[in-house]
Order: C-alpha cells, then structure tokens, then sequence
C-alpha cells in the first residue's frame, strides 16, 4: 500500500483550543483518502484526542470514547471510509471548538493491480440535459438580475462612500 499522506490537525498551530475556528476549517480544505494518518500534536498537560461516535461528538461526550490519545503526539492512520470524529476529552475545549470531522470521501483511487491505468477518476456526472430555454426563463430570472443590479449599485455606494 502507498504511504498515506500525513495532515496535521490545525497545520502549524497543532490540535489546540486557540484559534480552534480554524480545526473545523481545516478539516473542510483538506482531502483525506485511506491510508493517510492524522496527526495531532499538542502539549499533553492540556490536550488529549478522544475518538467519538457522531452523536457523542456532536454533544462533546467524553464518557465513553472509542479510543483516546495522550501522547500529545499521535498519528491516527484512517483506514475506513465516512466521517471519523475526534475531540479534545479536557473539560470545556470540545465546547469552545476542540473537535474535528475527518470526512474520508468514498473515491475509488485504491490500485490494487489495475494494468490499466488509465485515469478514470472523474466524476461522471449525470446527462440531463435541460430541453432548451424556454420563453419562461427570461420572464422568471427578471427578479434575480433586478437584485443583481441593486447589489451592484450598492456595491457602487459602498465604494464611493
Ligand atoms: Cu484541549
């Protein structure tokens, strides 16, 4: 198996409560495949990673984990599909944020003796093609090009202002 590639949580903050906003939006620019590891580095004394359920994750329940990590240098390698989620066990941090969703996206790029290689990973989308404009369409999309050019113009006052 390929060497997963390695994200750490929070990049060069680490997995913290201080800008905490930033761990949700980490998560949400990455891609996570299987095989990568997720990387936490944080100081122990502090921190520490619970792994949760969603419905606990979404409540910050911390009584019983799935797994817990102290070390405060942890690699969690991610080797199922689907949502994996984890938070800080410290009273409060979950609360103020501590927590991350690591959504592993179902793409199929696992080569296991594939000879053709070639590259079929894009999406195929579906082929429904709309039957052509109507006369309605001009009619019914009035009111958005009228809220666009209110938006403009009050970009415009904004700008002048
Ligand atoms: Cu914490």
């Amino acid at each position: 198996m390929e060497a997963g590639a390695v994200h750490k949580v929070g990049d060069s903050a680490g997995w913290t409560t201080i800008g905490s906003l930033d761990s949700k939006q980490w998560a949400v620019t990455k891609t996570f495949q299987l095989g990568d590891v997720i990387h936490f580095e944080y100081n122990p004394q502090f921190h520490n990673v619970m792994r949760l359920t969603h419905a606990m994750y979404r409540a910050c329940n911390t009584t019983a984990p799935s797994a817990t990590y102290t070390t405060g240098n942890d690699s969690i390698t991610i080797t199922t599909r689907g949502h994996h989620y984890f938070i800080c066990g410290f009273t409060g941090h979950c609360h103020s944020g501590q927590k991350v969703d690591i959504n592993v996206l179902p793409t199929t790029t696992t080569a296991v003796g594939t000879p053709s290689s070639s590259p079929m990973a894009a999406p195929t989308l579906p082929s429904a093609q709309s039957p052509g404009p109507s006369p309605n369409t001009a009619a019914s999309s009035m009111p958005s090009i009228t809220l666009a050019k209110a938006l403009l113009l009050a970009l415009a006052i904004l700008g002048f202002a």
